[in-house]
């Protein structure tokens, strides 16, 4: 079954929204495979954003993202690095569409909140830099038989 990596961002920590996040992915059936509140170090985080080092906003982005803890989580599902992006919406908070979490609960680009991988192989790439293979957990959701035909 797929995994993606998501990260609630400092922003969606201190304005409590993680309940709120977490919930809507349980919601729609995907399983949290891990999950853990954490400081990102310097490394991690540019290894996370390295297509965008020589961008104008990386040092911006990079202290907002190490300003505070991010909670970190591995989600599995049919289809699911695509139908997280599909939850998450747009990158720019102005253009996400309403009932998407980047469309409900935020304004800015710098400040969207929540990240999602965007393929397969970025969320095979993310977890594996963010989660030791210990920090998953393989096991059923008792609902798999009426959520998947
Ligand atoms: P992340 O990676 O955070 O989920 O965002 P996206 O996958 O949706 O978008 P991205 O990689 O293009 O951008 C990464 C990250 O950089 C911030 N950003 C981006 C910014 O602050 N200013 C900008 O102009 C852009 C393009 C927001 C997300």
């Amino acid at each position: 079954m797929d995994r993606t990596f998501v990260m609630v961002k400092p922003d969606g920590v201190q304005r409590g929204l993680v309940g709120e996040i977490v919930s809507r992915f349980e919601a729609k059936g995907l399983k949290l495979v891990g999950a853990k509140l954490e400081l990102l170090p310097e490394e991690r985080v540019v290894e996370q954003y390295r297509e965008h080092l020589e961008k104008p906003f990386f040092p911006g982005l990079k202290s907002y993202i190490m300003s505070g803890p991010c909670f970190l989580m591995a989600w599995e599902g049919k289809g699911v690095v695509a139908i997280v992006r599909k939850m998450v919406g747009a990158t720019n908070p102005a253009e996400a569409e309403p009932g998407s979490i980047r469309g409900d609960f935020a304004l800015d680009i710098g400040r969207n909140v929540i990240h999602a991988s965007d393929s397969l192989e970025s969320a095979a790439r993310e977890l594996g830099i963010h989660f030791s293979a210990g920090e998953l957990v393989d096991y059923s959701r008792i609902d798999e038989p009426v959520l998947y035909e």
